[in-house]
């Protein structure tokens, strides 16, 4: 990514607790890395925490940073966190519109994106037959998938009218956006163009940027070992 990070010894580095594959994990990780922050993950299953996680995280959620002694919870927290100590490579846009903008589409993503799609796809195709060892529900993917993911996925699409969701460059609005558009072609599905042409293109013009690339290459053994599908990945190493 051109800058040259200076070392800093692991005791000292940012931690992120989370599986890297969480959609909200994921959005601290390609905050860290776009901001040229060291950091290191501790890949916490919500499911099957460690000892002493409660008092860590008081609602059991990931992610959770600690940055030394300082802990804080939230992506979105954690992410402001991160944009006001170390505010090289900005991630939100200054103008007061995009501004907004960005924390609108920050919370669409984490909220709407995550509960209304990703969240029930994931717990149906992986969680109930892998974690829990119960059948999946077609019938609740078959609702998703019918009248979740038109209606988001329409509204994104109305949304994009240029390169990023908010303001001119990467930003939040994309890193979470983007965070739930990777776990949802994981669990097997497309955005299909002929329906969503515009979110279709955005999709994989972000999935090229650096800090995301290099995101999903740290969470490929994770992604392999949890049966998730990386064909939409496949030509990222190689571009
Ligand atoms: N608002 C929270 C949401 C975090 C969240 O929902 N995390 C999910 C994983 S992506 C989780 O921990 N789920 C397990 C649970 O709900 O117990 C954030 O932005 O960090």
């Amino acid at each position: 990514m051109g800058d040259v990070v200076p070392e800093t010894k692991e005791s000292e580095m940012l931690k992120i607790y989370g599986v890297p594959i969480s959609v909200h994990t994921r959005k601290v990780v390609v905050a860290a890395i776009e901001k040229r922050i060291p950091y290191q993950n501790e890949p916490v299953i919500p499911f099957n925490p460690p000892a002493g996680w409660a008092e860590l995280s008081p609602t059991g959620k990931i992610p959770v940073m600690a940055d030394g002694d300082f802990v804080l919870q939230d992506s979105s927290v954690i992410c402001t966190y991160l944009e006001r100590t170390y505010p090289a490579h900005p991630l939100y846009p200054q103008g007061t519109r995009d501004h907004v903008r960005a924390l609108w589409f920050e919370e669409y993503a984490d909220g709407t994106v995550f509960r209304e799609i990703i969240h029930g796809l994931f717990f149906q195709k992986i969680i109930r037959p892998n974690i829990l060892k119960l059948a999946t529900d077609a019938g609740v993917i078959d609702g998703i998938l019918d009248k979740a993911v038109p209606t988001v996925f329409g509204y994104l699409e109305r949304s994009l009218t240029g390169d990023h969701l908010a303001g001119d460059r990467f930003g939040i609005a994309d890193v979470a956006t983007m965070s739930n558009l990777i776990n949802f072609h994981y669990l097997g599905y497309q955005i299909d163009p002929d329906f969503y042409p515009k979110l279709a293109v955005y999709f994989e013009a972000q999935l090229r940027h650096p800090s995301i690339r290099t995101a999903l290459a740290a969470e490929q053994t994770v992604a392999a070992s949890m049966g998730l599908d990386q064909a939409f990945a496949r030509d990222l190493a190689a571009a």
